[in-house]
Order: structure tokens, then sequence, then C-alpha cells
């Protein structure tokens, strides 16, 4: 359990890298109230420095020790070693708010969203989880809508940002854009083909069911936060050329008719949603203009013709902060909030 204190001590695991970097970022420029900021990468990274507040702070290695004396601990290296250190982590008195998908769906973990589910940090163990990027915008639009005509299916579509594969990718999309407009021969290493003016369905391993897990995260994680295992959700997931800012096309079928005026009235008083929607002047969302923001924003909301209890909207949101760094800070912000003395 996290004691109430004016300052605390932070640590990043996986402070190297796309989600790391953004989080440090996010403490600092959110006044997060840091006593001290430890950072950690693998061996690979070791000291390092990184800056945090005019102060340079040196990387470090894990150790069975590392979390000795470290009060929030921010997750953000992989599942394989959050599940190997975040269970080390939180025996040693951290609360772990983890980014990988390692314990999102644990029964004994809380998901959460903190414009949805904040209640669900009360039955912490030690380690919260932070849910999946895709998932994380969706379901702040999903539970008002839910809340006023509860929500029966949602099929959505996915554009996601190279950044969601981290630093290498974003690398990838920039080398094959230039050695492409170079007349020059384009190499794959992070996806399977080439991403530079392309578009590939298949983010995350294929599963049996002919989905990859990028999808069934989004299903699965969506009934846990939304605490409502009969929602019916399908979603396909898609790579696209564009480095920050990940957006959906959702289609939502309610139990009772939301004309879209209603619907652009009950997303324009959610918390941290942007109703940005005025076609008739060009007026629709785009990760160019969404990259840096921390808010989901919400355009092209119609009718959807074809049914008779449908909505269709686009949304889109900064992958790396509200989809991953500025959500486990929200969180970290709400347990600092709601602290026992
Ligand atoms: P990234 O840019 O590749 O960075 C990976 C980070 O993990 C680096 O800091 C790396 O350190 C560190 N790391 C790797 N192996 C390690 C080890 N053995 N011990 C300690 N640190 C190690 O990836 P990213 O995009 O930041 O994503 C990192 C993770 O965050 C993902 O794997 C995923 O679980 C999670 N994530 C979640 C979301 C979401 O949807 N909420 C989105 C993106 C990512 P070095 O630099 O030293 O290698
Ligand atoms: O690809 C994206 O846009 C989001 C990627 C998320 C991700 C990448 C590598 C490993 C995850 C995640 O958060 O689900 C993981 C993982 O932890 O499984």
């Amino acid at each position: 359990m996290l004691r109430k204190k004016e300052s605390y001590i932070v640590a990043v695991v996986g402070a190297t890298g796309a989600v790391g970097n953004e989080m440090v970022k996010t403490l600092e420029e959110r006044y997060f109230p840091v006593e001290r900021l430890r950072l950690f990468a693998s061996e690979r990274s070791e000291g390092k420095i990184k800056e945090f507040k005019d102060k340079e702070i040196p990387v470090e290695t894990l150790k069975e020790d590392s979390f000795n004396g470290i009060d929030i601990a921010l997750f953000s290296a992989g599942a394989e070693r959050s599940r190997i250190w975040a269970p080390v982590a939180a025996r040693a008195g951290s609360v772990v708010v983890d980014n990988s998908s390692q314990w999102r769906m644990d029964p004994d973990v809380p998901l959460v969203v903190p414009e949805v589910n904040p209640d669900d940090l009360k039955w912490h163990k030690g380690i919260i989880a932070n849910p999946n990027c895709s998932t994380i915008q969706m379901v702040v639009v999903l539970k008002p809508i839910h809340d006023v005509a509860k929500i029966k299916r949602v099929v959505a579509t996915t554009f996601q940002a190279v950044s969601g594969t981290g630093q290498k990718a974003m690398d990838e999309l920039l080398q094959q854009t230039t050695d492409l407009l170079n007349f020059r021969e384009v190499k794959c290493n992070v996806y399977p083909y080439q991403i530079a003016f392309n578009v590939i369905p298949h983010i995350d391993k294929f599963l049996e069911n002919g989905y990859t897990k990028e999808e069934m995260k989004m299903v699965n994680e969506t009934r846990k936060i939304l605490g409502d295992n009969s929602i019916r959700i399908t979603a396909t997931t898609v790579r696209v050329p564009v480095f920050r800012g990940h957006s959906e096309s959702l289609n939502i079928e309610t139990e009772r008719k939301l004309p879209p005026d209603e619907v652009r009235a009950i997303l324009s008083a959610a918390p941290n949603v942007i109703v940005f929607d005025a076609p008739e002047k060009n007026i629709y969302p785009i990760p160019i203009n969404v990259a840096g923001k921390d808010e989901t924003y919400v355009g092209r909301i119609r009718e959807d013709e074809s049914i008779d209890t449908g909505i269709n909207m686009w949304i889109v949101a900064d992958n790396l902060r509200k989809g991953a760094a500025l959500n486990a800070v929200q969180i970290a912000e709400k347990l600092i909030e709601t602290a026992s003395v």
C-alpha cells in the first residue's frame, strides 16, 4: 500500500525505450511529486544519462535489490521483464504500474483507465496493469455511451502508428522512406513487409482463431475494464506508416437509439474526450494534429443507417501518451491522491 508523502521515490523500468522516455517527460511536465527518480533498462544501457528536471540521471541495470525504497515503479520493458521483475518490486513494497500485457488479464490485478474505472485501484495487491493503447482510447469513449444506452456490440478497426512497436520501428519507417525516395533498396527488419507507403493488417502474433493478439487484447481488456462480459466486440488491427497517433473506426450498436447529436453531447461532457466534428469545415481528428495531445479526439459521428441503433465514429489519440505513458502516470496520480497517511 502506498503511504501519503510529500514526494515519492519513483522508478521507470525501460527508461531508454519509446514509452519509458515519454514516462520521464510526462512525470516532469505534470509536476509529479518526485523526491528521487531511478531509471532502469538492460545492461546495454548501464551508465547512459537521461535528463529529468535539469538533473542528469544515470540508467541502471535491474538487480534483486533495485526496488528497495522505491514507492512507485512504472514498468515499460516488455512482458517478460514484467513477469520476472514486477513481483520482485511488489515484494519490496513498491506499487507497480505495468504497461505490458503480462498482468492485464490476471483476476488479482486491476486493469485501469482513470477516467473509466478508477475504483478498481482500491483492490490492487501491489501490481496495477495499464491496458493496451488501442483499448485505452476506445474505452474512454465507450464508457460514457455504455452508461446511458448500454452497448451491445462494437466493431473496431485500428490504424496504428509505428511508435506502438517502439523506437526501432520509428527508425525503420524513416529509413525506408528515405531509401525509397532515393531509389535505394528497402530493408525490412521490424515488420514482415515494407511499412513505408504501405498498410499491414497484422499487429502482434497470429492466434489459432485467425485473430492477432492485439485484436484479442482489445476484446478481452475492454470487457474487463467496463466490467461487462456481455458486450460483443470484434477488432481488426492495422499498422500504418504514421509515426505517432493511433486512429480507430468504431461501429457501436446500443440498446437504446442514440441520435448523433446526443452522442456529441455525451462525449463533450466526458473527461479527457474532445469532440472535433464539423465535416462541413473538414474538421475531424487526424494523427498529425493529435500527436503530443493528452485527450482522445472524436469525429465523424454519424448514424449507422444499416441497423436500428448504431453509431459510427472516428477516434484518434497519442498512443505514447494516453495509450501508454500518460495513462500510467495518471494511475500513479490517482494512487497518491488516495494514499493513506
Ligand atoms: P522499446 O522502445 O523497444 O524499449 C524497450 C525498453 O525495455 C528499453 O528501455 C530497453 O532497454 C528495456 N529492456 C529491454 N530488455 C530489458 C531487460 N532485460 N532488462 C531491463 N530493461 C530491458 O519499446 P517500447 O515501445 O518503449 O515498449 C516497451 C514495452 O512497453 C512493450 O514491450 C510493451 O510491453 C509496453 N508497451 C505498452 C503499450 C501500451 O499499449 N500500453 C504500448 C507500447 C509498449 P535497452 O534500451 O537497454 O535495451
Ligand atoms: O503495436 C502497438 O501499437 C501497441 C503495442 C503494444 C505492445 C507491444 C509489445 C509488447 C504490447 C502491449 O502493450 O500489449 C506488448 C506486450 O506487453 O504484450
